[in-house]
């Protein structure tokens, strides 16, 4: 569930931009995502249910799973009520975000079939699982993750990433996606199991797996189109604009990149989309305050910026060696941990330098 929050959040940020309507029901979506993160602490006996944990223990961590879909349907029910009346712009980074949504659904499903016991004891271990976790995994985290790079591109970059490229990317990982993870519910049930290299010839899955073989190719190809479609936009891409979605909040009424220091005026926020409102006053549900102050630029010149440093990497380089070094010998991860000590002493004391203004 913690890779499949922030792809939430993501498409609860596009899904109301390109349907040109507030997030429906904007407080039980939050409320849901808080109610998520805790249940996820909760659940994780679900992958133990064939390990004999003892019917109480059994029947707990199968409740909680259950009741952990509760939260989820809000959201989608909540993400489908945005669509409702909408007026929807299928622009690439909108198709990532539906195509999210139905195939997270279709994970989300199976994954509150395998929440009840007594069907977990059939479908545990066997590619019936595997293709739960690629529906939520890829169909869920990995399309979120395509839908906020063709959404925020823009703003990072100064550059919008090609349309036509971006939808063949899209129906070619939508479509691979489901030929190569959608028949793995169908070989799970017939009873292969995870984890194999080779099976008997006379199991009857290999048809399905060829198709499977298949949709991996037709995945490769979308990821490379990605990939061309990513360093051509870099190059060549369309000129983006502040504000190339109509969007709904802060980010997009500065400039594309943005400049190191951000705002140089900080906003006032009166409303969960604050931009939108001042772009539209006559359709904001949220009125400024009265007496409300519009804020001031600073001179940009006269807004202190923190110097660059490159001890935070390395930091990161020694949290990184210390968790990958945990796996050979716990002992040899100080190794890592040196690092990172070392690194946060540089850090603190880094000479601050001669005054840098931007
Ligand atoms: C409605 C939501 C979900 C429910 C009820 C659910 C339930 C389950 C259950 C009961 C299992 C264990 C099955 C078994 O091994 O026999 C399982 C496996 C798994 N789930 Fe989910 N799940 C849900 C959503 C998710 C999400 C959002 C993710 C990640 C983004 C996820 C990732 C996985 C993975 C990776 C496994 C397999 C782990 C392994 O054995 O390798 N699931 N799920
Ligand atoms: C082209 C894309 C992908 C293909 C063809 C693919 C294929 C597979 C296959 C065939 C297995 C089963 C291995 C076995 O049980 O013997 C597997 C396992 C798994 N995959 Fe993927 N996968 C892909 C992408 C992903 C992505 C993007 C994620 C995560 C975000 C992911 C997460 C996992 C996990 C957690 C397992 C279980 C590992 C285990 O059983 O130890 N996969 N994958
Ligand atoms: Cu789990």
């Amino acid at each position: 569930y913690i890779l499949i929050l922030p792809a939430m959040g993501i498409v609860s940020e596009i899904l109301p931009t390109f349907s040109r309507k507030p997030l429906f029901g904007y407080t039980a979506v939050v409320f849901a995502g808080v109610s998520i993160a805790f249940l996820g602490f909760a659940v994780w006996a679900h992958h133990m249910f064939t390990v004999g944990l003892g019917p109480v223990a059994i029947a707990a961590f199968s409740a909680s799973t259950m009741i952990i879909a509760v939260p989820t349907g809000v959201k989608v029910f909540n993400w489908i009520c945005t669509l409702y009346g909408g007026s929807l712009e299928l622009k690439t980074a909108m198709l990532f975000s539906l195509g999210f949504v139905a195939l997270f659904v279709i994970g989300g499903l199976s994954g509150v079939m395998h929440a009840s016991p007594p069907v977990d004891m059939q479908q545990s271990d066997t590619y019936f699982i595997v293709a739960h976790l690629h529906y939520v995994l890829f169909g869920g985290s990995i399309m979120g993750l395509m839908a906020g790079i063709y959404f925020w591109f823009p703003k990072l970059t100064g550059r919008l990433m090609g349309e036509g490229l971006g939808i063949l990317h899209f129906w070619l990982m939508f479509i691979g996606m489901n030929v190569t993870f959608g028949p793995m519910h169908l070989v799970g049930i017939m009873g292969m199991p995870r984890r194999i290299y080779t099976y008997s010839g006379s199991s009857g899955w290999e048809f399905l797996n060829q198709l499977e073989t298949l949709g991996s190719v037709i995945l490769a190809i979308g990821m490379i189109v990605f990939a061309i479609n990513v360093i051509r936009s870099l190059r060549s891409g369309e000129v983006a604009g502040n504000d190339p979605w109509d969007g709904r909040t802060l980010e997009w009424s500065i400039s594309s990149p943005p400049p190191v220091y951000n705002f140089d005026a900080v906003p006032i926020v009166y409303s969960k989309e604050p931009f939108w409102d001042q772009k539209y006053p006559e359709l904001a549900h949220d009125k400024p305050p009265a007496g409300a102050v519009a804020p001031v630029a600073e001179d940009p010149a006269s807004i202190h910026m923190p110097n660059p440093s490159y001890w935070p990497i390395v930091i990161a380089f020694g949290a990184t060696l210390a968790a990958g070094l945990v796996i050979i010998n716990p002992y040899l991860a100080f190794i890592g941990g040196a690092i990172m000590v070392l690194g946060s002493y540089g850090w603190v004391f880094e000479p601050a330098g001669p005054e840098e203004h931007h």
